[in-house]
């Protein structure tokens, strides 16, 4: 189901195409159902927390391939006065990101697959003295209705995959990204009549997962110690400028 507010339009810059049903549906909805599965598992052995910070915990766990630093990680958070719906729309939406997103040089959509579903090619922030990292994902939204009575979940999954206009070119080294935002929606106290419900009475938890390879070698200690600065950094920033951009505007459920 797609909500008209998801709904994505891109720059005709002659450089995008757009698809029904499209060649990745299936690798779309097998990483999504994985997602699905594993954001219910409980932080077991092996997760450090990192960070806490108010509601925001921070885990995760070192792992190293090839000697390639690519720890997964995990973030719950819970914000208070906007929707799972809300947070994800700005999460996907490529009009919104430079706004948040301060470890990008640029964002750019090279296809539509489905109006839910766009290819993106980013540049990275380079982090001297390693290489310039760019990425290439598609990136998918969804609204998961679990039952009539309860608010439903809203997840998004950037998911990297190679693309004819979106060639590796050195310097530059192409990093491998699974990333979910997991959203519920609570209502607290809700009023009697739902045309009542007000920002005070809503809160969204989120589940944010990260599995990163750096696509090439990096100094493991200097890797972590970035990545422990800024994904508590990024998801801040992020939260606050969704709440500030939806503060006066009816609530998107
Ligand atoms: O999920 C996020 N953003 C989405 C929309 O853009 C999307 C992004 C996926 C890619 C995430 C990979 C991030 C690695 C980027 C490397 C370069 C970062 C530059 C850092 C600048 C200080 O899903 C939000 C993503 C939030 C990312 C936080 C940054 C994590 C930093 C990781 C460490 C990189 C270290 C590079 C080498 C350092 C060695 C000296």
């Amino acid at each position: 189901k797609i909500n008209d507010a998801a709904v994505v339009s891109t720059p005709n810059d002659g450089n995008t195409s757009v698809n029904r049903k499209h060649r990745l549906a299936y690798d779309v909805e097998r990483v999504v159902q994985e997602h699905l599965t594993y954001v219910r598992e409980e932080i077991s052995d092996g997760w450090d927390l990192i960070h806490q910070e108010g509601e925001m915990k921070v885990y995760r766990r070192e792992v190293e391939e090839n000697g390639i630093v690519v720890d997964p990680l995990k973030i719950f958070h819970s914000i208070k006065g906007v929707t799972g719906h809300e947070i994800c729309h700005y999460f996907w939406d490529y009009r919104y990101r430079m706004e948040w997103e301060t470890t990008l040089d640029s964002t750019k959509i090279i296809e539509v697959l489905e109006p839910d579903t766009v290819i993106f090619f980013q540049m990275h922030k380079r982090v001297w003295p390693a290489a310039q990292r760019d990425s290439c994902f598609w990136s998918h939204i969804r609204c998961i209705s679990n039952s009539e009575e309860d608010q439903p979940t809203w997840l998004v999954v950037n998911y990297t995959t190679p693309h004819h206009l979106a060639p590796i070119k050195s310097p530059h080294v192409r990093l491998v990204a699974n990333v979910a935002l997991i959203c519920e929606t609570i209502i607290n106290e809700p009023p009697l009549n739902i045309q009542d419900i007000k920002r005070e009475n809503i809160e969204c938890k989120l589940t944010y997962v990260a599995f990163v390879n750096p696509g090439g070698w990096v100094p493991s200690a200097a890797l972590r110690s970035v990545a422990k600065r800024e994904y508590p950094r990024f998801l801040k920033r992020f939260t606050s400028y969704v709440l500030e951009q939806t503060r006066d505007k009816p609530i998107l459920f």
